[in-house]
């Protein structure tokens, strides 16, 4: 019989990468076994090392990629559909339809939302930059408008459910907002208080752990990816 391959997920680097967080951390916590295939950001330019690595697997030339053997997913809400489906046992999305739904509206929301937020502050897990979030907050009225909806979205699920995350046990939901969480600690952006524990649960799950000690653990700072920084 064939062994079926190791999943490959092919991502950036940790400290900026919100997007290759969300899968890498889902594995992670759900305990799938995968192969970590790091691919440095150089930068995003058609000849640029990552680019060339990528556009050879994936037709956006982006991260996250996942590979299953002879299958390629790219974009994380393809990603994440497919390990449900590939691991209907860890139950990745709530059991419930209804809880269910809700959770695939919130995912796609924050997938395809929440632009002012990932504008103004770009997740930069080393960094520290409460006064550049308290700017922001001031200058920028849309970034204070998805605080605003992220509080309201969170605030209203959690009270729903009984916890400790979004939809009861951990779900795709939370991996998909791990990297906001990232963003509201780096720039100290104001929460609520059930928000706030809520933050601190999602950083306390071991692969979420994981990914910021890796995270902190690159000391690879890209001036391309700094707006506000000028050196580590
Ligand atoms: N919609 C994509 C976005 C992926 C994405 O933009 N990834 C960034 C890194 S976080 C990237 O690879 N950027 C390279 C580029 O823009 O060329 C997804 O959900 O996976």
């Amino acid at each position: 019989m064939m062994e079926a391959s190791l999943l490959k997920l092919y991502i950036g680097n940790k400290n900026y990468s919100s997007w290759s967080m969300r899968p890498w951390v889902l594995l992670k916590q759900a305990g799938i076994a995968f192969e970590e295939v790091m691919v440095r950001f150089d930068s995003f330019e058609a000849d640029s090392q990552f680019k060339r690595a990528l556009i050879e697997l994936s037709p956006t030339g982006k991260v996250p990629l996942l590979v299953d053997g002879d299958i390629a997913v790219w974009d994380t809400l393809a990603i994440a559909e497919y390990l449900a489906e590939a691991f209907p046992e860890k139950q990745l999305w709530p059991k419930d339809t209804k809880a269910r739904a809700h959770a695939r509206s919130v995912c796609a929301e924050m997938h395809s939302g929440f632009s002012a937020l990932r504008g103004a502050c770009p997740m930069n897990i080393e960094a520290s930059l409460p006064d550049i979030g308290a700017l922001v907050l001031r200058d920028q009225p849309g970034v204070g408008a998805d605080l605003n909806r992220l509080a309201e979205l969170w605030g209203g699920v959690l009270a729903r459910h009984d916890g400790p995350f979004l939809y009861g046990d951990f779900t795709i939901a939370d991996a998909y907002f791990a990297p906001v969480v990232m963003r509201i600690r780096t720039y100290a952006l104001p929460v609520p208080a059930a928000v706030d524990a809520y933050i601190g649960r999602v950083c306390a799950l071991p692969g979420v752990k994981a990914w910021i000690d890796g995270a902190l653990a690159e000391q690879d700072f890209l001036a391309f990816e700094e707006p506000y920084r000028l050196s580590r």
